[in-house]
């Protein structure tokens, strides 16, 4: 109730709080991770494969709508990391630090499917094992080259303990639920410690 006649004592919501959680993004090359960032952040797909070199950084904002009203905004910075292989001895730099983690594969491509296990591991040896993170079958829309259906991945996803979901970062379908879980699990695990 913004008009209520609060007594001045009484705390104030702070809604800018700047806190700023890293996001990693992670899967082989192609699988669409640097589309659906594209498409979440600017609403843009592009159909030209330009391979990530390194990393892409974005920075977004959201603001969380907390129980009772309160809002609060806090800043995302998603680390789209290349999936080529010739970037692999900078993941160790570039996970530094993590909040959460998108791991993405590509539902026509088995390999991609297959290397989350990997991609997997490598976040358990470099320490970010237990940190909120989600598992993305990308590209439904192609559902004529479909070769790893839903029960193989929740099966996986259960394995490794990550809720699942399903997008399509050219017709944006499932795109904005992704990020919205994403910011949900960061929130809650990180607020117990704030
Ligand atoms: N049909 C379809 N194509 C997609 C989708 N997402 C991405 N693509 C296409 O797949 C190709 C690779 O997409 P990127 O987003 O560049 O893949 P990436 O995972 O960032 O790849 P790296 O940067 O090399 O790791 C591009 O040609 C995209 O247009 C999708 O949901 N559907
Ligand atoms: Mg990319």
């Amino acid at each position: 109730m913004p008009d209520a006649k609060t007594p001045a004592e009484e705390p104030q919501v702070i809604v800018r709080e700047g806190t700023v959680y890293k996001i990693a993004v992670l899967g082989d090359g192609a699988v669409g991770k640097t589309s659906l960032l594209r498409k979440h952040v600017h609403k843009k797909f592009e159909k030209n494969y330009i391979p990530t070199v390194g990393v892409n950084i974005a920075k977004h904002n959201v603001k969380l709508k907390l129980k009772g009203g309160e809002e609060k905004e806090i800043t995302l910075m998603f680390w789209d990391i290349a999936g080529q292989p010739q970037f692999y001895m900078l993941h160790k730099i570039y996970y530094n630090g993590s909040n959460g983690i998108i791991f993405v594969f590509d539902i026509t491509r088995p390999e991609t499917f297959t290397h989350i296990k990997d991609w997997h591991k490598e976040c358990v040896k470099y320490g970010l094992e237990g940190i909120p993170a989600i598992l993305v079958g990308n590209k439904i829309d192609l559902a004529g080259e479909r070769k790893i259906i839903a029960p193989m991945a929740e099966s996986l996803a259960k394995d490794l303990n990550l809720p699942y979901f399903e997008t399509s970062a050219h017709s944006g379908a499932g795109v904005a639920e992704i990020f919205a879980k994403i910011v949900e699990m960061i929130y809650g695990y990180y607020r117990k410690g704030a």
